[in-house]
């Protein structure tokens, strides 16, 4: 799995750079075999994902050791902290990177076997508390090699991002992925635009929010131009800010598709020109189709590969749930191939799955989080479209004797702080249909539709 470390930048001091701190690859090591000895033998653990040295330490003790980690979003509250916790059966484990273990500390048998469990992921779904997405390294693997494929990425390449260390895009591409193709990494911290500017990469990934930041600031963008890729996922680009930042960095910036469930499955190509509104053709070993209504030619995004999930961790109903009975699995997103076979996303089937700052977040767990305060009577969350963060949530309750800023603060200390709602919309009550279920759309104006 951990190609690099025996790569080109063997030597360097500064292989990894996580947030201002630099460290090699023996002593990362070091520090991950430290890591390894304490867990071994465990069923899984949890550690508190900061943008950190000592994150990247956990996920590579992690696999050393064939110990599946779980990464805590490190602004989690109780109630989501508790859950990933209880859920995942996973003790959390501090790590001090200034601790090492030789070798020897961790023997071959121990390390993670292809088609071991080696990362547990927490994302939402619709309704209820979020799910454990599990991954062997054989769908890690795979994944970045046919990443690696699509972008030509190599040994060659300063990868640069800024990205939260607790999902797919920021820790599996972002961290194991320059591990595997053995590129440095320099981690901003957090995904500004001076810190993009500044870092001197080849190769950047961010979400869309964080390159229109980077489009509204030209002097940001321009500093870009030496790059040789710039990828963009987790939500739609907006053709406006794929037009900005082509005209201002010389790079129309290269757009992929991934779910936590299915690592990153359509991709453009590095050698080939991006087209804005499109997301490229499937990766190496995915095949994609569109169940799509006889007449009409889009659909729901079902696919296969060797990249999906393991399932979700303890729900095989809710695994077998997002398979077709065929044997495909279902994105919930809608699609169109077009006659070159580039992939367009066009939508999501359930209004209840938002994306906001390229986070996924379930409208019930947010709803349930609402319900939770003693005021609250009624809610309904929706995500309403945001210029800078693709979709904002709306929060729309029945509540009496509270007000918008106390609502938001309750969401952002007992979920995750991006979980809250960015606006509380005050109503007598919800429109419901016969079965007394919430009408959401109904809510919003035309527009916000
Ligand atoms: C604000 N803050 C609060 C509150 N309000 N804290 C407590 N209570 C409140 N009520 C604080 C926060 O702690 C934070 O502080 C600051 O305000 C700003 O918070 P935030 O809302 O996070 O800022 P933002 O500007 O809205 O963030 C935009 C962002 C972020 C940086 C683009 O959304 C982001 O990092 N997105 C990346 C998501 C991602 O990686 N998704 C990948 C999943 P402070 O600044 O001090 O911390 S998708 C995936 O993995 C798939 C496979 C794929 O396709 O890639
Ligand atoms: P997550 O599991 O957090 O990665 O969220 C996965 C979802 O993000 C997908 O189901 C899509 O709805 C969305 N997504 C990821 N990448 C893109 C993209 N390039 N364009 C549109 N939506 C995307």
């Amino acid at each position: 799995m951990l190609k690099a470390l025996h790569g080109i930048h063997g030597d360097r001091a500064d292989a990894i750079t996580i947030a201002g701190r630099s460290t090699s690859y023996e002593d990362l090591l070091g520090a991950a075999r430290a890591v390894a000895a304490d867990v071994a033998g465990a069923p899984a653990f949890a550690v508190t994902a900061t943008a950190s040295l000592e994150t990247v330490a956990a996920v590579v003790g992690g696999l050393l050791a064939g110990v599946p980690v779980v990464p805590l979003p490190p602004d989690a509250g109780p109630a989501e902290r508790d859950h990933i916790l209880r859920d995942s059966g996973a003790a959390l484990v501090e790590v001090d990177f200034a601790r090492r273990a030789a070798a020897s500390a961790v023997t071959g048998p121990g390390a993670a076997g292809p088609d071991d469990p080696a990362m547990i992921l927490y994302t939402s779904g619709t309704t209820g508390a979020p799910k454990g997405v599990v991954h062997t390294t054989t769908a890690l693997a795979a994944g970045l090699d046919a990443l690696a494929d699509a972008w030509q990425w190599s040994a060659e390449d300063t990868l640069v991002h800024g990205l939260p260390l607790f999902h797919v895009h920021g820790l599996v591409l972002g961290v194991l992925g320059a591990l595997r193709t053995g590129s440095r990494l320099v981690h901003t911290g957090r995904p500004t635009p001076a810190a993009y500017a500044a870092a001197g990469g080849s190769l950047y990934f961010g979400v869309p929010t964080v390159w229109s930041r980077i489009a509204a600031e030209p002097a940001a963008a321009e500093a870009l131009a030496g790059a040789r890729l710039l990828v963009s996922g987790s939500a739609p680009l907006p053709t406006p800010v794929f037009r900005t930042l082509s005209r201002l960095t010389g790079h129309a910036p290269l757009e992929r598709y991934g779910m936590t469930e299915t690592l990153i499955t359509l991709s453009a190509r590095a050698d080939a020109v991006p087209r804005p509104g499109t997301v490229g053709t499937p990766v190496a070993g995915v095949r994609t189709r569109i169940a799509a209504e006889p007449g009409a030619d889009i659909g729901e995004l079902q696919l296969t590969g060797p990249t999906l999930f393991s399932g979700y961790l303890g729900r095989p109903e809710a695994t077998a749930a997002s398979y077709t009975e065929d044997g495909w699995f279902r994105t919930g997103d809608i699609a169109a191939i077009d006659a070159d076979g580039l992939h367009r996303i066009v939508g999501r089937a359930s209004i209840d799955m938002i994306k906001s700052g390229g986070y996924r977040i379930g409208a019930g767990e947010v709803e349930n989080a609402l319900l939770d305060h003693p005021a609250v009577t009624e809610a309904a969350v929706v995500g309403v479209p945001d210029t800078d963060l693709g979709q904002r949530i709306v929060a729309f309750v029945v509540a009496e004797g509270v007000g918008a800023t106390e609502l938001t603060d309750f969401v952002a200390a007992h979920l995750s702080v991006h979980k809250r709602p960015r606006e509380v919309r005050f109503v007598a009550s919800l429109p419901r249909n016969a079965m007394g279920k919430p009408q959401k759309r109904l809510l919003l104006s035309p527009e916000e539709r």
